[in-house]
């Protein structure tokens, strides 16, 4: 059946199958970001995803999340990337600095090389509010980062291919 693209829009299938999926995860607070890596991992595999199609590559701090992300996009090796930090608040300023250049650098990175990467990084005021989003009342921030990469992979690679309108018009008087 035609789709029809006015009434129900373009969308992303949360089907993981023959993709490849990049985790960039911090080292820094491991004990949540360890949490949400197996959130992240646990939605790829129940889509369909095999260990092959998952590589992971760790790095000291959020901070250094949009380095790596960028690199792993550019080497073409990856669909779709999750990024996985957990910043803390702490006495000084210190942690408003790491918080809004690890997004600011995320976004950048996907905006810069194409490929969508899906922003796994706690902000958080305490442990708890960490703990929460990492496996308890407020679920697995991992996971729900591991669906927007399956849906943003295959959305991107749909928009990729997809015919520009002005071409489609031209079709249409061709006939
Ligand atoms: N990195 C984090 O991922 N979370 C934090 O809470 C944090 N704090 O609070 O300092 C943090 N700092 C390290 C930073 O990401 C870099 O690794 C470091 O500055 C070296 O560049």
């Amino acid at each position: 059946m035609a789709r029809d693209f006015k009434s129900s829009g373009t969308q992303g299938s949360m089907n993981a199958a023959g993709l490849r999926f990049g985790i960039v995860v911090s080292q820094f607070n491991s004990f949540i970001t360890e949490r949400l890596l197996a959130g992240a991992r646990d939605a790829l595999e129940r889509s369909g995803a095999g260990d092959n199609q998952i590589e992971i590559v760790r790095v000291p701090g959020s901070f250094e999340i949009p380095i790596a992300a960028k690199k792993l996009a550019a080497a073409g090796r990856c669909d779709s990337i999750v990024c996985i930090g957990c910043v803390l608040r702490g006495e000084t300023s210190h942690y408003d600095y790491v918080a809004s250049e690890t997004a600011r650098g995320i976004q950048l990175a996907q905006l810069d090389t194409g490929v969508p990467m899906s922003f796994c990084v706690l902000t958080c005021d305490t442990l708890e509010q960490a703990i929460d989003r990492a496996g308890l009342k407020g679920g697995n921030k991992g996971f729900e980062s591991g669906l927007a990469a399956i849906e943003m992979a295959r959305l991107s690679r749909k928009l990729s291919k997809s015919t520009p309108a002005s071409a489609r018009r031209t079709m249409r008087h061709s006939k």
